[in-house]
């Protein structure tokens, strides 16, 4: 299995704002995201999870698995695969690195007792994060756990997508 295909991504989602890293260099450069990268061999997702959060951001989290997201892009003869981290909390502090700009964000509809914090802040930039993320945003933000396929074509267009939420028992 190609180990090169298998990718994390890291949310942190605290007092009504959302943390994402403005991606200065290399794949989505220019776009906003969560802190993620390419699971090594001899990890486990998890653990990427974890390395990449504080390799891009500075910091430690609990990060809780939340989804499963595969993109499919033309004459790759199968998805990219990227596992889903949240948090609610993290340890350390929040630095720019040589790949990431951390920035927090409002929430939408966020909770009377975080306006305070969150006045300065601008929304989530859906125009300049991936095409797919506006489509399963709102379930990450809803705390659900959820999956998708995103089919982009070779201009980076997002052609055809399907995401859901998990059952909640
Ligand atoms: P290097 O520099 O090789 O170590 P690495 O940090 O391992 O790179 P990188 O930054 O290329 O990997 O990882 C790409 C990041 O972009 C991962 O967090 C997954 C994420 N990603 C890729 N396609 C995406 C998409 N369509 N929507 C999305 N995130 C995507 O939200
Ligand atoms: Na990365
Ligand atoms: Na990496």
């Amino acid at each position: 299995y190609d180990r090169k295909k298998l990718y994390t991504n890291a949310f942190i989602i605290r007092n009504g704002k959302l943390l994402l890293g403005y991606k200065k260099r290399g794949f989505g450069k220019g776009l906003y995201n969560g802190f993620g990268g390419k699971v090594d061999p001899g990890e486990t997702p998890a653990q990427a999870a974890l390395r990449e959060l504080k390799e891009e951001s500075g910091i430690t989290a609990p990060l809780e698995h939340c989804g499963v997201l595969f993109f499919v892009v033309p004459d790759i003869d199968h998805a990219f695969h990227i596992d889903i981290f949240r948090a609610e909390e993290y340890d350390g502090t929040i630095i720019e690195t040589e790949e990431m700009r951390p920035q927090w964000f409002a929430l939408p509809n966020a909770d009377a007792p975080t306006q305070d914090e969150q006045k300065d802040l601008q929304p989530i930039p859906f125009d300049h994060m991936w095409k797919d993320d506006v489509y399963w945003m709102p379930l990450l933000l809803a705390s659900r756990h959820f999956l998708g396929r995103a089919d982009f074509d070779t201009e980076g267009n997002l052609k055809k997508w399907w995401f859901g939420a998990v059952p909640q028992t």
